[in-house]
């Protein structure tokens, strides 16, 4: 793994370091605080090619690849995590339907991602009762004429009340022949489709600008073509999406685990306490030290998973590693950050708060820390 970064790659973090600082970090503490899905800062990425950055450019995306688009999300999830993990969803849509979509698909649904035409992308397919455990989804779809029926519950939807396309996953096998994951579709569902309910956003612990809503299908019809891949092949789309998804949430991770470190060392040459700045106290030193050391440590794992992907190689191990340990160890730094604060990490007139509650969740979505070690541990025992 070459650890230089290539003249397109230099490109694309500064692009997204330049916009992230001067235009989202700036409304980062009000998109959280008013729950404001962040539009013109999402515009504003889609314009710099950074809604699909590992998209090809014949279908409108960046082509700028997967080390190019961990490096961004990580610049813009020091800024807001909000806007990142908006953009990090869109980014996986774009990808699933440039990797499995037909030419047709390919071209219809794109460039829109790309260009912000539409706002955002959404993946369904987590249920009420079908988180870590999807193949025990509910949703179905049968076929009726040269249409397909698509029925049932999504939960936790990332963008669904903005998104112009939705993956969405349903059960198009009886269970007695093809049970489990072996019996799933995916489809692509158009934003506004008649039976396609978007329900109250959730009130959220963190990452309160970004719009999570459950979503009703009651008898959604979409054409024949709007299968995504093959018949009953679904699960192994979704499986493949997260495996890329998760080198975006290790970034999204390592970003707030970055804007931690940052104030944090901020903080410590400016607070003074016992006549010098805290900074120059062991128990402060030694907090930054393992923050810094944890960042870098998560950083190449994500650019190890990255570097797999982008070379065509298995990279899904190495995807659930990344994201493992980012994930915890951006836990671990942001409760440091606040714990260097003492009080003022504890109120909202300063940021660590906020890294702490959006970080939490990067724990727990894309398949919770439990899935990763034993996706990890499958591939250790084989
Ligand atoms: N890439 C390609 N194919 C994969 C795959 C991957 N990463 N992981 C599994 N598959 C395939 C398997 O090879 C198997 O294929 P066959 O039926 O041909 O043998 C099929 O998918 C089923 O795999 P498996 O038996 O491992 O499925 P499980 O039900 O045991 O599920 C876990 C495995 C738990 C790893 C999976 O369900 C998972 O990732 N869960 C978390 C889901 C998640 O991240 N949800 C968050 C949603 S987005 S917020």
């Amino acid at each position: 793994m070459d650890l230089e970064l290539t003249e397109v790659q230099a490109m694309v973090q500064k692009a997204a370091r330049d916009f992230a600082t001067r235009v989202i970090a700036p409304k980062a503490a009000d998109t959280d605080k008013h729950e404001r899905f962040p539009l013109e800062q999402l515009k504003g990425l889609a314009d710099l090619g950074l809604m699909a950055v590992n998209v090809p450019e014949e279908y409108g995306g960046a082509g700028a690849g997967v080390i190019s688009y961990a490096l961004a999300m990580q610049e813009v999830a020091k800024a807001c995590a909000s806007t990142a993990v908006t953009m990090a969803v869109t980014n996986m849509v774009g990808e699933v339907i440039a990797a499995f979509g037909t030419e047709e698909q390919r071209r219809a649904y794109c460039p829109k991602l790309a260009s912000g035409e539409f706002k955002a992308g959404a993946f369904a397919l987590s249920e009420p009762g079908a988180g870590s455990d999807p193949g025990a989804m509910s949703t179905t779809a049968r076929k009726e004429g040269g249409e397909w029926i698509i029925t049932g519950s999504k939960q936790w939807i990332t963008s669904g009340a903005h998104a112009g396309v939705f993956v969405v996953w349903a059960r198009t096998g009886d269970r007695q022949s093809l049970p489990g994951t072996r019996g799933v579709s995916c489809f692509l569902v158009e934003g506004g489709a008649k039976g396609l309910r978007v329900g109250k956003p959730e009130d959220k612990m963190g990452i309160r600008g970004s719009n999570t809503v459950p979503l009703e299908l009651d008898e959604v019809r979409v054409p024949e073509s709007a299968l995504l891949g093959e018949l009953h092949g679904g699960f192994k789309i979704a499986m493949m999406a997260l495996d890329g998804g998760r080198i975006g949430i290790a970034s999204q991770a390592l970003g707030i685990a970055r804007a931690a470190l940052d104030a944090s060392v901020q903080y410590a040459r400016d607070r003074k306490q016992f006549g010098k700045a805290i900074g120059e106290f062991q128990g402060i030193q030694w907090k930054l030290a393992d923050m810094r050391t944890e960042i870098d440590a998560a950083h190449l794992l994500a650019m190890r998973a990255a570097s797999l992907k982008e070379a065509r190689k298995p990279f899904s191990r190495e995807a659930s590693m990344a994201k493992l340990y980012a994930s915890e160890a951006a836990n671990r730094i942001c409760n440091k950050a606040v714990q260097i604060f003492g009080g003022y990490g504890y109120i909202r007139e300063f940021p660590v708060e906020r890294y702490l509650r959006d970080v939490r969740v990067t724990m727990i979505y894309e398949g919770t820390s439990e899935v990763q070690r034993l996706v990890i541990a499958r591939s250790t025992l084989a």
